[in-house]
């Protein structure tokens, strides 16, 4: 039997269960979610293969059509750079009428000549002859090579996708070795868990200026937690008192939270230690932005 192997993009608005739909193809938590819009910053690739095919998936930043400052800036960097790495894109809609961001992907698509499997998500929120309109409406403005619905939530439909994604790639050799599911770092993917923590506990604009950076991650010895200095980046004063909290409880429930996913990762006991530090308008100053993206 011919090897396939290929990359592919998973693109589309944000919060449509981009990162959700990743971890449920690879079947591993590597990329993080929330509820809130925007969570992704980073493209990040999780690989999902067998003996019969490698698919480089990278999960994407949601599509931002307005950039206001370096963050947006480079996460819309991410997304353009992923889609031109790709071989084949994953466009991840939810279950309603095409939009503009849609109407402007799918533009980006056509014009970089890019093949794509059109993902209808989060069919388990709708009734089914909700959907039959949907497809007719995405079938009449783009040839998609195929249309799947599917709930990355609960796997609905999931298998259905890998064989049209499986199809779709090129014969040739795996492009990674077989054991490897990503191409982040632990400590890369330590802060992300961070970050995933500080999005679902605070509200407003405060999960939106926070950058984590990994100061140190240390082996301590065989029967010792390993030790993990984070800096959690804030813009203002007053976030940096909102995100500790009264004597300190807010952050520690950060930490609370964080550690077991770690230790899952790590497959060690870890001791995390967490600090916040004002960083002004780190947003602004690309070097700041491209050294945390
Ligand atoms: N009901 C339902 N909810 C889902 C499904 N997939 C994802 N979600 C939820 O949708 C929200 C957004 O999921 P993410 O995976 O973070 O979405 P995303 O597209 O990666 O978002 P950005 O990174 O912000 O662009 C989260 O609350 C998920 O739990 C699904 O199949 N069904
Ligand atoms: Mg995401």
């Amino acid at each position: 039997m011919d090897f396939r192997s290929g990359y592919i993009a998973l693109v589309g608005r944000a919060n449509v269960g981009k990162s959700t739909l990743l971890n449920t193809l690879v079947g591993e938590k590597l990329s993080i979610v929330s509820a809130k819009p925007h969570t992704t910053r980073h493209a990040l690739l999780g690989i999902l293969q067998n003996d019969a095919f490698q698919a480089a998936l990278l999960d994407t930043p949601g599509y931002l059509k307005l950039g206001r400052d370096q963050l947006d800036i480079a996460m819309s960097h991410q997304l353009k750079s992923a889609l031109a790495d790709s071989d084949i894109a994953i466009l991840v809609v939810e279950p309603r009428s095409p939009g503009e961001v849609e109407t402007d992907l799918i533009k980006q698509l056509k014009e970089a000549r890019i093949e794509s499997i059109l993902c209808i998500n989060k069919i388990d929120t709708v009734s089914k002859s909700r959907l039959l309109p949907i497809i007719q409406k995405y079938s009449e403005i783009h040839d998609f090579i195929d249309i799947v619905p599917v709930s990355a939530a609960n796997s609905d439909g999931v298998s259905v996708l890998i064989n049209q994604m499986a199809n779709s790639l090129k014969i040739q050799e795996p492009i990674f070795p077989s054991n490897q599911l990503t191409n982040r770092p632990p400590s890369f993917l330590v802060s992300e868990i961070i970050r995933e923590k500080v999005f679902e506990q605070y509200e407003d604009e405060v999960p939106y200026d926070v950058a984590v950076e990994i100061e140190s991650f240390d082996y301590k010895g065989t029967n010792k937690p390993d030790l993990i200095q984070a800096t959690i980046h804030v813009a203002t004063n007053s976030q940096k008192k909102v995100l500790i909290g009264r004597s300190g409880a807010a952050i520690k429930q950060v930490g609370i939270s964080a550690r077991p996913e770690i230790e899952t990762l790590a497959g060690r006991r870890i001791y995390l230690e967490l600090w916040v530090k004002v960083t002004q308008n780190w947003k602004k100053k690309s070097g700041f932005v491209q050294r945390h993206i």
